[in-house]
Order: C-alpha cells, then sequence, then structure tokens
C-alpha cells in the first residue's frame, strides 16, 4: 500500500467512525445537520491527509537514494572510542579502483604511525582498473574494524548495476560495470552495508562522501545529498533548514565546506574538479586519483599531517 492509499484509507475510516458514532448514540439530526457534519469532516480529513502527506513525503525524500536500492542497517555509523583508543585514524579520498596506489598509501601511513584505522570517504569502485581488488582488501580490513568506509554515489551505482543484473537475467551489464561480475556476495554484503556517514566523536570528526547541508542533523540530511552534493544553494525552501540545499553541481551555489560551521571537521571526498579542499571545518580528499592526479590521505590529529601518492592512471576528466 502506497501513501496516497494509506491515507484515503484513513479518511475513510475516520469519516466511517463519526458516521457510526452518530447512529450508535440515536443522536437525533436533521438533513441539513448531517450535510454540515459531513462537509466539515471532508474538510477537516482532506487538511490532516494534506499535512500528513507532506510530512511523509519529505521524509521518504530524506529516505531514499537515488537508485532506491535498500538502506544499510546503520546510515550513520558512531565508531565509539573505545576502539579508538590511542590509535591513529587515516583518512583517505575516492580510491576509484586504484588498488596499487591504495595499497602504496596503506604503507606509507603505517611507516609513519604504528597500526591506524583507516577510514575511506566512498567511491571505492568505478574509473580505475581494479574495483574488485579495492572492496576487497578494504573488506578484509574492516573485519579486523582496522578499516571503515562510506559509501559514495559510485559505489551505490555498482550496488543498483548488481541488483539488476540479479534479478533480471536478460540484463546486459553496461561496459564499465563488467567488473561487478568479480565481486563475490560478501563483497556485495560488505558494499551494502557502507553507511552514509561515519562518526568518530572522539576526534570531533565526521567522514561523509559527498557533503552536508549546514545547520542540518544527520537524522535531517538526505541521504541522497551525503552521497552527491557538492554545492549548498539558498532556495528559500520553507521546509528546508535556513532555506539551504544540497547541489549536485558547481554552477549554482557555493561549496558546502565553506559555509559547514563545525565543531565537526568533517572529511569528504567526491570533488575533484575542487581537487584538495582545506575549509576551516571541512577537509576534501579527492585529488583525482583515477585522473591520473594523486591520491590524498590525512592523520586526523591535531597536526593533520596530510599524505600523497601519485596516480599511476592516465585517464580523462570525466565528472560524475
Ligand atoms: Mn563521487
Amino acid at each position: 500500500m502506497n501513501a496516497e492509499e494509506a491515507f484515503s484509507k484513513i479518511s475513510q475510516n475516520y469519516i466511517n467512525t463519526i458516521f457510526l458514532t452518530f447512529l450508535l448514540l440515536k443522536i437525533k439530526v436533521t438533513y441539513q445537520q448531517v450535510k454540515l457534519i459531513f462537509f466539515l469532516d471532508l474538510v477537516m480529513t482532506s487538511l490532516i491527509s494534506y499535512l500528513l502527506s507532506l510530512f511523509v513525503k519529505t521524509n521518504s525524500n530524506i529516505r531514499q537514494n537515488k537508485h532506491n536500492i535498500p538502506l544499510p542497517t546503520i546510515c550513520h555509523l558512531e565508531i565509539p572510542d573505545s576502539l579508538i583508543r590511542d590509535r591513529a585514524v587515516f583518512v583517505m579520498g575516492d580510491i576509484h579502483g586504484c588498488h596499487e596506489e591504495m595499497c602504496e598509501m596503506i604503507d606509507n601511513a603505517k611507516r609513519i604511525e604504528n597500526d591506524p584505522i583507516f577510514v575511506f570517504v566512498g567511491d571505492l569502485v568505478n574509473k580505475g582498473p581494479d574495483s574488485v581488488e579495492v572492496v576487497r582488501a578494504i573488506r578484509e580490513m574492516s573485519l579486523s574494524c582496522n578499516a571503515f568506509a562510506v559509501r559514495g554515489n559510485h559505489d551505490e551505482s555498482a550496488l543498483s548495476q548488481h541488483r539488476h543484473f540479479k534479478l533480471d537475467p536478460e540484463y546486459e551489464l553496461p561496459d564499465k560495470y563488467q567488473w561487478i561480475k568479480g565481486l563475490n556476495d560478501d563483497d556485495i554484503d560488505f558494499l551494502n552495508a557502507l553507511p552514509y556517514t561515519i562518526s568518530i566523536p572522539c576526534l570531533n570528526a565526521l567522514v561523509v562522501h559527498g557533503g552536508l547541508v549546514p545547520g542540518k542533523p544527520l537524522d535531517r540530511q538526505k541521504l541522497n545529498d551525503l552521497t552527491n552534493m557538492r554545492n549548498v544553494i539558498d532556495a528559500g525552501d520553507p521546509f528546508e533548514s535556513e532555506g539551504l540545499i544540497g547541489y549536485n553541481k558547481c554552477d549554482k551555489g557555493v561549496a558546502w565546506a565553506n559555509m559547514w560551521p563545525g565543531p565537526e571537521h568533517v572529511y569528504f571526498g567526491h570533488d575533484a574538479r575542487r581537487k584538495l579542499q582545506l575549509a576551516q571545518y571541512a577537509t576534501g580528499l579527492d585529488t583525482g586519483c583515477c585522473y591520473g592526479e594523486f591520491l590524498t590521505g590525512v592523520f586526523v590529529n591535531k597536526s593533520r599531517q596530510r599524505l600523497t601518492v601519485n596516480s599511476k592512471q592516465t585517464f580523462s576528466f570525466d565528472e560524475e
């Protein structure tokens, strides 16, 4: 049953209940009075349905991703202080299937800090040459809680393609998604479970792929914004916090990171065109490794020491 059907059912029940109440109480009312009651009743029902539908529409908007794929059990993961203790946390930018560069970066980070916890800003897959290897390596590290990742728009696209491929035997995978045939069930479960955000309270840090609309609590952020937004625009929308809404492109509005007021410091990816972004309370780490530029990672501690690894790829720029 969809929302509209549910509302019409609620309305119907509401009218029936009132009508039956009159009958049961055997209240004597004139025909004119019955008409008036019905009229008022209809107005009230419509008003309630309208207000409820607005609420549900806003909520389903928030809880829906672009491909309408199932949500992970945990959308907003929190890494407990007990797991971090005195370990360093190293956040890495968009990997996009660049397995070799990722391994080099992991080795470099391990040479600087003993046994760091790795957190990936999403877009683990697509574009680069070794998406399956990247997923598998991060999944294996995650089994012992040595790695965490949020989901990016490309990880969701891959999940969506995989669903089509599994559910419809006739479905032909596009060329650039042929690699997903190499994923096993554990890899798919791992991708399906990727949360939209990861917070690390003891480090005052928050990790997301795309961005966040300033002034909105996490559970009011649209999932689609979390994976896709690059800018915020002031739409003056009375249903949105301070009228701001997330926007996926850069031709309108401003980079959301420059508007983010903290207090958490947000680490994000997705915006290779802007490269490294160093705002007061946000750090953008997508430095276009899959486009032949470089991979960036940063230690989340007071020094915020950054590491880079040069890309081994020679791809052309194709923003998505
Ligand atoms: Mn992305």
